[in-house]
C-alpha cells in the first residue's frame, strides 16, 4: 500500500493502530527481527515516520517523541524530484536503518499497537 493507505489500515485494526514507531535502537532490533521473521524477500517497509508540513520535521504518526533516529547514510536526502515525506526501513540493512520515500510508493508495512 501507499503509506498513506497503510496508515489507515493500521488505525482501522485496533483503536490506537498506527504505523509502527520506534522509540530507539532496542525496540528498531525487535522491529527488524520481527519482519525479517515474516518476510523473506527484501522489500523495503513503510514506518510511522513522516513530514506531514513537508518541512523536514519529521513526526510520527502515533505521535510519539522523535528523539530517536537511524538515517541510512546520505539520508534523509529528499530525492525522487524532491518528493520524499514519508519513511521506510531499508531492507537491504537488515531494516534497521530509514529512507526517506515517496509517500505513493507501494510497499508492505508494520502497525504498532499499544497494549
Ligand atoms: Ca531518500
Amino acid at each position: 500500500m501507499t503509506w498513506a493507505e497503510a496508515e489507515i489500515d493500521c488505525q482501522t485494526q485496533a483503536n490506537n493502530g498506527h504505523l509502527a514507531s520506534i522509540a530507539n535502537r532496542a525496540e528498531g532490533a525487535v522491529l527488524a527481527k520481527h519482519i525479517m521473521t515474516y518476510q523473506q524477500k527484501c522489500i523495503h517497509v513503510w514506518i510511522g515516520l513522516h513530514d506531514p508540513q513537508r518541512n523536514r520535521r519529521w513526526r510520527w504518526s502515533d505521535r510519539s517523541i522523535v528523539n530517536y533516529r537511524a538515517w541510512a547514510p546520505n539520508e534523509p536526502n529528499n530525492d525522487h524530484n524532491g518528493d520524499e515525506y514519508c519513511t521506510e526501513l531499508k531492507c537491504d540493512a537488515g531494516y534497521v536503518t530509514w529512507n526517506d520515500k515517496n509517500c505513493k510508493i507501494e510497499r508492505p508495512y508494520v502497525c504498532k499497537f499499544v497494549l
